[in-house]
């Protein structure tokens, strides 16, 4: 990670003699260039797979106002549905999820194989899920009382799961909340949000000293967009208060309301979090791995949080939600699976079978996603390659295999394919081309995606047995 005055400081030496464009002045774009390299960070990337919660008074209703159900996301019933703010917040009364049990949350987070948690700390309804100090509509003062946040940190960090904070600033909530600046009275009123929502950040940020990272949400309105200052400083706050803790880039905007990206093209905060409900492309939007990144993703179409009816859409398999762990790792990605627990405190049971599936292929391969990335090999169609951090093997995660039951594989130059296995099991390498090789999988059926594990020698000389073709 270089300091950004560096890069600066080279374009403006270069700008006098190549046709170099010149970087836009910035006081509220990237602090730093580059992925962060320090060992919260590393924990951040080889965590991999995360499980993400989405959970307030939304759940309660789940989708459904006065009979109507309402097929949009359930956690915006209040604004599908046009709900009175006044009618939604008295939701709190009802909030008393008997069933709630972190210790069984974190078991079945940790069952799935996630190695981290973000959770809904307060969604756009603006209700809390601690008791903060700075606003009444949180669980402090239902009739459940107790402090959600503080039993989940607790249960997850006991099974050794890492907590983020999910914080939407959108509040629905609260009076001084603003979409857009248009008069001086807007003005004044967003100060006093902007205050009441770094006041809020801190108050996290100290009261709970495991977490790990923040999530923002909710930052995509001009109000926001107009205090690219706030966003820098809400981020250099959280890291003084917690050093180490990891941004996301939804909370950041520049100087000239520029969101994620600065102005010059530089990511904001520690890694990009647009991908929501996709996979970034790999050559397009990640140009292969020049950031780290999260791509977060829903079991039905379009349903954070719990919506008592998912017959409208499609429900993604374990298999479908379990290829896209596998992917996101191989394009040197974190991937964050939504769970959205219903108003008393359990999940149901498709989300149950997920993380029980899910988490039988990891226990036996999560060595293939935990702490690996990019493996720097073309991708192939029967599925994907990762590595992990540092390593000469190779691990191909099978999804797809052709009837021939041969797997091409194509290495980097100078690497050399020594051995296929998978557990006791050897496969016969073939070498068939320069850097091109086959994998002869003699396994008759597959019942779940396979890793076969390649070593490698990467100091093998090439030879001239290959001729490329004239054309
Ligand atoms: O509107 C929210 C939505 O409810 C959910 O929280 C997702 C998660 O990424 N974020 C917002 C939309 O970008």
């Amino acid at each position: 990670m270089k300091h950004i005055t560096t890069t600066l400081a080279l374009a403006i030496s270069l700008a006098g003699t190549a046709q170099v464009k010149q970087p836009v002045p910035l006081k509220y774009g990237a602090q730093t260039t580059g992925k962060r390299t320090d060992e919260a960070m590393q924990k951040w990337r080889s965590n991999r797979f995360g499980q993400f919660i989405h959970w307030g008074l939304y759940a309660i209703p789940g989708g459904v106002w006065n009979g109507k159900t309402y097929n949009y996301a359930a956690e915006f019933l209040k604004s599908s549905a046009r709900i009175p703010t006044a009618t939604w917040d008295s939701l709190m009364y009802q909030f008393d999820p008997q069933q709630f049990d972190a210790r069984a949350w974190a078991k079945m987070a940790k069952q799935l194989g996630a190695k981290y948690m973000t959770i809904t700390t307060k969604h756009h309804e603006g209700f809390c899920l601690w008791p903060s100090q700075y606003t009444d509509f949180n669980v402090g003062n239902t009739p459940f009382r107790r402090d959600i946040l503080k039993e989940l940190v607790e249960a997850y960090n006991a099974e050794g799961i890492d907590v983020n904070f999910y914080y939407s600033v959108l509040d629905w909530h609260h009076p001084d909340w603003r979409y857009d600046i248009k008069s001086p009275e807007d003005s004044i009123a967003f100060r006093r949000f902007l205050g009441f929502a770094g006041n809020q950040l801190k108050e996290l940020a100290t009261n709970y000293p495991t977490v790990k990272g923040f999530w923002f949400d909710g930052t995509w309105d001009s109000s926001i967009k107009k205090n690219g200052w706030w966003t820098l400083e809400m981020e250099q706050m959280l890291k003084s208060v917690r050093p180490g803790v990891v941004v996301n880039s939804r909370l950041r905007a520049d100087d000239f309301g520029k969101r994620h990206f600065d102005s010059n093209n530089q990511l904001m905060g520690d890694y990009e979090s647009g991908y929501e409900r996709r996979l970034p492309n790999a050559t397009k939007d990640l140009q292969v791995t020049k950031w780290d990144w999260e791509a977060c993703m829903t079991v039905p179409e379009n349903q954070w949080g719990y919506h008592k009816d998912w017959t409208v859409s499609h429900v993604k398999s374990p298999l479908e939600l379990l290829e896209m762990v596998v992917h996101a790792t191989s394009m040197g990605g974190n991937f964050l699976l939504n769970f959205g627990p219903d108003g008393n405190g359990g999940f149901r049971k498709e989300e149950r079978h997920i993380a029980g599936t899910i988490g039988k292929w990891m226990e036996k391969n999560g060595h293939v996603i935990w702490n690996c990335g990019y493996a720097g090999w073309e991708k192939q169609d029967w599925g994907y390659f990762t590595r992990q951090n540092g390593s000469t093997s190779v691990n191909m995660i099978v999804f797809n295999r052709p009837v021939s039951g041969l797997l091409k594989v194509k290495v980097t130059n100078g690497v050399k394919i020594l051995s296929a296995r998978s557990g006791n099991a050897a496969f016969k390498v073939e070498e068939i081309a320069k850097n091109e090789y086959l994998i002869h999988h003699t396994i008759k059926k597959m019942t779940a995606p396979e890793v076969i594990v390649l070593e490698t020698d990467t100091s093998a000389q090439n030879t001239d047995r290959y001729q490329d073709a004239k054309t």
